[in-house]
């Protein structure tokens, strides 16, 4: 009975035989089995994206032992990045490292989480998290285990200087994540995985792009890129989710394995993304990478721009659940 496939469905289940018995004769409905889920991350493997869902996973994989197991099928080599939403909602995988702007396909609220200005303890507090989980569960199919990713803001980073706001005549690489905004100051989009940044770069296709101040050593770009601009806007998100039938098929205490790593790991992102901020900001600076800085009222209004058109997008998208998500995610003032 090892490593066999259950029919119409995506786990594989390794019944022991003993067990099977075992619990015939004890006339229980809990068989003694160990599943495993097969995961992917839309995020290179060992970069910086993909590392809280790697530990996530050896944590699983550590304290699941005869409950639950993963199987990390692994990147963007396995699965392009903007395919990873469908094929969690289809149970294709089981288990996802991604990011709301990659999964706008299935769900387009999911972009919203990059607008969070509240941390996510207070969210699971006071109905944001549930509500967003809703939609989750209801578009994608999916279960919003953890958020591995928050406090790590976003960035524009060129290959030319400018001296203010203005981004008219430049072309810039995208995700759903920056569109409005930078549409908004004027650029031309051409929205691309992170694998194909590199190439952008080099081949002078794109002048910049958009991403967190983390990371950017991890595929190369610091060769190509000259500045970055601050202030940065907005808050990464990349998150843990699961197929929400193949969650139903687990038992209390797999579920709860994987709550426990889950957990574990937003809080390490709560805790630990400002030092890692700090670490890559001095990188950056330490490879020769330039800053232009928008101070004071610039500063503000730049930052002001980021919110009000990021928002501006979500609402366009879903008229129905975007103010809400507003006024759940916003600064209270
Ligand atoms: O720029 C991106 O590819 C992107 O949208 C993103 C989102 C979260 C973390 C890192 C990058």
């Amino acid at each position: 009975m090892t490593g066999a496939t259950l029919a119409g469905g995506n786990i594989m289940y390794r019944k022991i035989a003993l067990g099977l018995i075992a619990s015939s004769l004890l006339g229980t409905a809990t068989l003694a089995q160990e599943v495993t889920l097969r995961a992917v991350s839309a995020f290179a493997e060992k970069t910086t994206y993909a590392r809280g869902f790697e530990k996530f996973i050896d944590r699983v994989n550590a304290s699941g032992k005869g409950l639950v197991q993963i199987n990390y099928i692994g990147g963007p080599k396995a699965m392009p990045p903007f395919e990873v939403g469908k094929a969690l909602q289809t149970g294709v995988i089981d288990l996802a490292n991604t990011t709301g702007a990659f999964t706008t396909n299935v769900l387009p609220e999911g972009d919203a989480w990059k607008l969070t200005e509240k941390p996510m303890a207070e969210l699971r507090k006071n109905g944001g998290f549930d509500y967003m989980a809703k939609l989750y569960a209801e578009k994608m199919n999916a279960v919003f285990l953890a958020r591995l990713v928050d406090d790590n803001p976003f960035h524009l980073y060129l290959t030319k200087p400018i001296t203010g706001p203005d981004l008219t005549g430049l072309k810039l690489r995208i995700t759903p994540v920056y569109r409005d905004f930078f549409q908004a100051q004027g650029a031309t989009v051409v929205q691309t995985p992170p694998g194909e940044v590199y190439t952008a770069l080099e081949r002078g296709v794109v002048d910049g792009y958009g991403w967190p101040i983390t990371g950017i050593f991890d595929l190369g770009w610091h060769e190509k890129t000259k500045y970055r601009v601050d202030p940065g806007f907005y808050s990464a998100e990349v998150s843990v989710l699961i197929n929400k039938t193949a969650w139903d098929k687990l038992s209390d205490a797999q579920k709860a394995v994987l709550r426990k790593a889950a957990e574990q790991g937003e809080a390490e992102a709560a805790a630990e993304f400002k030092a890692e901020n700090a670490k890559d900001t001095k990188r950056q600076a330490d490879a020769g990478i330039q800053v232009v800085k928008f101070d004071g009222a610039a500063a503000a209004a730049w930052r002001k721009k980021a919110y009000d058109t990021g928002w501006e997008g979500v609402i366009k998208q879903s008229p129905e659940h975007g103010p809400k998500l507003r006024a759940f995610f916003s600064k209270s003032n």
